[in-house]
């Protein structure tokens, strides 16, 4: 048997820091990471046999629980009448209809492979549709690595404590400005800096990459009519929240119809699928119809519509699905508040149906600069102390607890008992 050691010391010999995703590497909480080898429902098992109950779920796509059987026998039939054929298939027809037809403000939708070249390929667009140069995005907001959003960007750039990247051209960087999140006066005075030239502004609905933020009431409502009242498009980022914090995700939780929508993580079920759809007018510009160019050789690939298709109908024919999600992260995240309290410990928590954060701070977490007021270290503390007793949490204190379909009351439960345990100590 390997150890996660053993193939750490490998690892770091042939990939950057021995991982494919820099958050992955556990750096921020000093560990190695664990090499993990299998999952199923609410567990993963790490190479050494260790089972973990894991609030990662892939950071998202394994709302249903890790290795669903519908999901994975859909995938096997699939892959027995071939992997990718570089053509258009039905089922990519079948996915695209399903998703305009249940959710409202989907008239158009273009399959790309992750949430990067979602959100890449609908700023594009968005660029492109206004004729205009400048996005709008918030400090601490994550839109994934294109150069134009690695700007004040959160998750791993900010568990690194760089919020910016080297490599990032100023001449691209310029064009990004960035506001304060439930801070509508930083947005219009952005537009009152730069009349007629913002094209979109870019937003997680529920920001999950400062750790959960919710939007203040108001918030995307102001963002909305400052959209129409300049004549910028609203994009949301809807990577982590789409099809989890309702089936239409945050627009329908909140009840705000953005003009653009980018998705990844849930729809693809597990396999790289990204997405970026909205209204019929701007989609049409992209290419073949329009001037708006993207491509890629593995987008609307069978193997991962099928397993993010399946994924969907599953969510879509099972609604009751989203009241045990919203349950499950009441009772954990409540659950939580509530032995916070108690203990007098200086945290604070944010939750939103199935995700939610606790922040090491006593202060009210409402945008970038509060999360980083943060003790990491402290975070660090507890992420070890919850994997030593069999929790796997995300690795940074700048990340969410995601729950899945698989959690029941019985394993929320155990997991509020060992973080009581570690309020104890
Ligand atoms: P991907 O390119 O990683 O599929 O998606 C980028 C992205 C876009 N938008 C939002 C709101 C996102 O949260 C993400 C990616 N999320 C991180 C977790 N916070 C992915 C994990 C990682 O980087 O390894």
């Amino acid at each position: 048997m390997t150890t996660s050691t053993e193939l750490m010391e490998r690892a770091v010999q042939v990939i950057p820091g021995g991982v494919n995703s820099p958050v992955r590497a556990y750096r921020s909480v000093g560990l190695t990471p664990r090499f993990i080898e299998r999952a199923d429902g609410p567990y993963v098992w790490d190479v050494e046999g260790n089972r973990y109950l894991d609030y990662i779920g892939s950071w998202g796509p394994m709302i249903l629980g890790h290795n669903n059987a519908a999901v994975r026998e859909a995938v096997i039939k699939a892959c027995e009448r071939g992997m990718s054929f570089g053509a258009a298939t039905e089922l990519e027809v079948e996915i695209a209809e399903f998703i305009c037809a249940t959710v409202p403000h989907i008239e158009m939708i273009r399959m790309v492979n992750s949430g990067t070249e979602a959100v890449m390929s609908a700023l594009r667009l968005a660029r492109g549709f206004t004729g205009r140069d400048k996005i709008v995005k918030f400090a601490g907001n994550y839109h994934g690595h294109s150069d134009c959003m690695l700007v004040a960007a959160g998750s791993g750039v900010m568990t690194a404590g760089v919020p910016d990247s080297a490599g990032v051209p100023a001449g691209c960087a310029q064009d990004t400005l960035t506001a304060a999140y439930n801070d509508l006066d930083s947005v219009r005075a952005l537009f009152d800096e730069n009349p007629g030239q913002i094209a979109a502004i870019i937003v997680e609905p529920v920001a999950a990459n400062m750790g959960v933020v919710l939007p203040a009431p108001g918030f995307l409502e102001g963002l909305r009519a400052l959209c129409d009242e300049q004549g910028a498009l609203l994009v949301f980022d809807e990577v982590i929240c789409g099809f989890r914090l309702a089936y239409g995700g945050a627009a329908e939780r909140f009840g705000i119809t953005s003009d653009l929508v980018t998705y990844g993580k849930i729809i693809g079920g597990g396999m790289p699928v990204g997405a970026f759809g909205g209204r019929r007018d701007i989609m049409e510009c992209m290419a073949p119809v329009g001037p708006v160019y993207q491509a890629g050789t593995l987008s609307g690939n069978p193997i991962a519509m099928t397993a993010g298709f399946v994924q969907l109908k599953e969510l879509h024919g099972h609604p009751e699905i989203y009241d045990r999600l919203d349950q499950a992260g009441e009772r954990l995240f409540g659950g939580i508040a509530h032995l916070l309290e108690q203990y007098e410990a200086p945290c604070t928590i944010n939750h939103v149906g199935s995700i939610g954060s606790t922040f090491f701070t006593p202060n009210p977490v409402t945008d970038y600069a509060s999360a980083k007021t943060s003790d990491t270290e402290a975070f660090a503390r507890y992420f070890r102390f919850m994997l030593d007793h069999g929790f796997a949490l995300a690795p940074s204190q700048f990340e969410a607890m995601f729950i899945s379909a698989a959690h029941d009351d019985a394993v929320i439960d155990e997991t509020l008992d060992a973080i009581e345990s570690f309020l104890k100590m």
